[in-house]
């Protein structure tokens, strides 16, 4: 490796200790040597002032400064290039990756240009870290099209001469946070002719997986975000008459207005707050730059040049009808929402209605079910309508509508209130005046939602399905809590902050008032289980890896049922119950009499009443259950992938759960030989458990509920 001069490397640090040891190794570790490293510790917290500072203890490159108030990443690289002592410049954020090769290429190919760039790759590094491959390195020249590599409107990925930089005073904005990168680049620009461009001289940007409680700039508000872009378009375009500049600037404001401000002008407020300066930004675009664009773009821009804020209005409002109309017409699911939106959610809300669900439809069960019983006896006078994917008879005979149908929708707008055991769809409207209980659907032993790290479930990727989530929890004004451990959880992974419902769960209500000899005989019969006979109840969950398409999971049946007939068939059956998301069928026919699959039995706390022992996994179905204080076995025979790679648990279950962790058949069938043995051995530890998470309920939660709610 030829050494070619030094290069300052410029990273500007704020709170991102999850990701700056990764970071700042990769520049160490580049197989070119020459480098400075220059950190800036934009008053970070504790935990990341203590890295930066090791990391300068440790080595004689890098060099450590420290703000003592935050001043933004502008500031903090232009005082980098203040200090840096290299003949180039590169700027690398916090939370990115370099692969060991990158400097070197480009410091192989930029000869007498004065910038030159590579590429860059976003990324979740979930896949691990890419390397750059060896072999031939292509340059492509920008000239003309030289803004084209200022797309992402960053700094990141250019190396740039030091000389370069002074001789033009090329600075970063402090006064902005998002867009800062543009002050330096535009003219920047503007003073090269030609810019070589290396595919393979890569840099990963990090895409942020918590977009709520730890985003990246890129991912913050966007009230900020739109005032701050349209204070830049103009200052630039002020600044610079430079005729490319202007047209990369118009084509950048314009496609900003498109993808960005439009959207958020939604809500109609926004268009008093901006118009002004919106007006202004639209003065100050080329002459005809805007006849190449659609009829739509065209009305709005020459609408907001001339300045009158009650006609823009009324464009906006009328084009923002057809643009949903368009969508509307591309498909039977989308002319439904484009009904419900422009016109259902527009009719009065209907104070005395209710509409219920539970499992997304799949079922009348969990606490939405005895919710709506309790609700039925004590309110009369409320009309009640239910969700369903099928019709199914229902006491009270409320009205049923097909989920996602347009009754649906009709009766989700007309209603007041919303009561459901879990997520609802994306897309419903939340209006001023609907209340929404959420009961959610167990104590999570697996970690939730914001709690996770990667969401591994098919086609879902972890940014998205977080936000979609914390769009959901937003919209919830209730949440019912099974225990005090759940409250915690729930607050921090569901970003939850209002009403918590503290009163064990409604579900279980019937294992405290139903729990009798009387009952039990009943519901067997119903299902047709010898009444004379034990019940084993094996309900394990489902895992997010397996599967046979989205939302359709696979599961294989580990438990060796024949050899559990032959020994037990005489004094025990067996349920099986898969979760609600397994798609797979159980092939019992040759079983029968010992084993019945009940897969899509409505309630599994009917279940939980007549079964003698429980057999799951990392289901929380053993909350529930251990309200019972019967005896729970734990067939975890994946524990290593299902808590180290997939979802991660709130707590060691070795520790805490009240029965033995069992990994294969022959163990399960030896410990239902030895239950009373196992039972005896557990007492104790049963005992703890039930204090910690059984002991709100006392067959009133439904009550408890709704005296809270209504
Ligand atoms: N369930 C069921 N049958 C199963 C598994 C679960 O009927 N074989 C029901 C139970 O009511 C259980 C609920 O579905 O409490 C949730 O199931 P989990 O297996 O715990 O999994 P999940 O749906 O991922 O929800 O906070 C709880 C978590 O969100 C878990």
């Amino acid at each position: 490796m030829i050494d070619r001069g030094k290069i300052s490397v410029i990273i500007p640090v704020h709170n991102t200790e999850v990701f700056l040891n990764q970071c700042i190794a990769s520049v160490l570790n580049q197989t070119y040597k020459n480098i400075e490293i220059i950190l800036i510790n934009d008053n970070s917290n504790h935990e990341c002032k203590k890295i930066l500072e090791k990391f300068a203890k440790d080595h004689d490159n890098i060099q450590l400064f420290q703000f003592d108030e935050q001043k933004g990443v502008g500031a903090a690289r232009n005082y980098g290039v203040h200090k840096a002592t290299g003949k180039y410049i590169y700027f690398v954020d916090s939370d990115d990756y370099l692969p060991e090769r990158t400097l070197e290429i480009l410091m192989d190919n930029i000869k007498d240009f004065d910038m030159i760039r590579g590429s860059i790759k976003t990324t979740h590094f979930d896949r691990g870290m890419a390397v750059i491959l060896p072999g031939l390195f292509n340059t492509k020249m920008y000239n003309e099209n030289k803004y084209n590599l200022l797309k992402s409107k960053s700094v990141l990925n250019f190396l740039i001469k030091k000389e370069f930089i002074e001789k033009h005073h090329l600075s970063f904005s402090e006064n902005h946070t998002f867009y800062s990168d543009l002050f330096f680049m535009v003219p920047a620009l503007i003073n090269v002719h030609q810019i070589p461009y290396i595919k393979e001289a890569v840099y990963f940007r990090r895409l942020r997986n918590d977009p709520i409680r730890n985003p990246s700039l890129s991912q913050m508000d966007k009230s900020l975000k739109v005032g701050e872009f349209l204070d830049i378009y103009k200052q630039l375009k002020r600044n610079y008459s430079d005729d490319l500049a202007g047209a990369y600037l118009d084509k950048e404001f314009l496609n900003y207005y498109r993808k960005t401000i439009v959207s958020y002008l939604k809500e109609p407020e926004n268009i008093d707050s901006i118009f002004d300066s919106l007006h202004e930004a639209t003065t100050l675009l080329n002459k005809g730059v805007i006849n190449n664009y659609d009829y739509v773009l065209k009305k709005e821009i020459n609408t907001l040049y001339n300045g009158n804020k009650g006609s823009y209005k009324r464009v906006d409002k009328r084009h923002r009808f057809l643009r949903e109309l368009k969508q509307g017409l591309r498909s039977k699911t989308k002319f439904k929402l484009f009904i419900y939106k422009c016109f259902f959610t527009k009719l009065p809300i209907k104070e005395d209605l209710v509409l219920l669900e539970s499992f997304q439809g799949r079922s009348y069960s969990d606490s939405t079910k005895y919710i709506y019983e309790y609700m039925l006896e004590h309110y009369p006078n409320k009309k009640y309508v239910w969700s369903m994917n099928e019709k199914r008879e229902i006491p009270g005979n409320p009205k049923q509508v097909k989920r996602l149908s347009l009754s649906y929708y009709y009766y989700l707008a007309k209603s007041k209130y919303w009561i459901s055991n879990s997520r609802m769809p994306n897309h419903v409207i939340k209006r001023k005046e609907n209340i929404y209980l959420q009961t959610w659907h167990g104590t999570p032993l697996k970690r939730l939602a914001g709690d996770m790290e990667e969401v591994h479930m098919p086609g879902t990727n972890s940014v998205k399905y977080k936000r979609n989530f914390f769009n959901e929890t937003q919209k919830w004004d209730y949440l019912v809590s099974p225990n005090a451990y759940s409250s915690e959880i729930f607050k921090r992974a569901f970003w939850f902050d209002k009403k918590m419902i503290e009163s064990g769960y409604p579900r279980n209500d019937i294992l405290y008032t139903r729990n009798d000899e009387e009952n039990i005989t009943k519901i067997k019969k119903e299902l047709g289980i010898p009444v004379e006979k034990k019940v084993i109840l094996y309900a394990p969950t489902w895992r997010d890896d397996e599967y046979y398409e989205k939302g359709k999971y696979k599961f294989s049946l580990k438990l060796d049922l024949d050899k559990m007939r032959d020994k037990f068939g005489d004094e025990y059956v067996i349920i099986l119950r898969m979760h609600y998301f397994v798609a797979s069928q159980m092939d019992v026919s040759h079983l029968e009499g010992f084993a019945y699959d009940l897969s899509s039995y409505s309630d599994i706390g009917e279940l939980y009443l007549i079964s003698d022992i429980l057999i799951t996994d990392y289901s929380s179905v053993f909350f529930d259950y251990a309200h019972l204080k019967r005896p729970i076995l734990f067939f975890t025979y994946d524990i290593d992938k299902y808590r180290d790679s997939l979802r991660g648990f709130y707590f060691d279950m070795e520790k805490e759960v009240p029965g033995p962790l069992l990994t294969t058949s022959n163990e399960v069938l030896q410990s239902i030989e030895n239950i009373n043995e196992i039972s005896l051995d557990y007492k104790e530890k049963y005992e703890g458990f039930y204090e910690k998470f059984c002991s709100w309920d006392d067959g009133n939660a439904s009550k408890k509920v709704i005296d809270e709610v209504f």
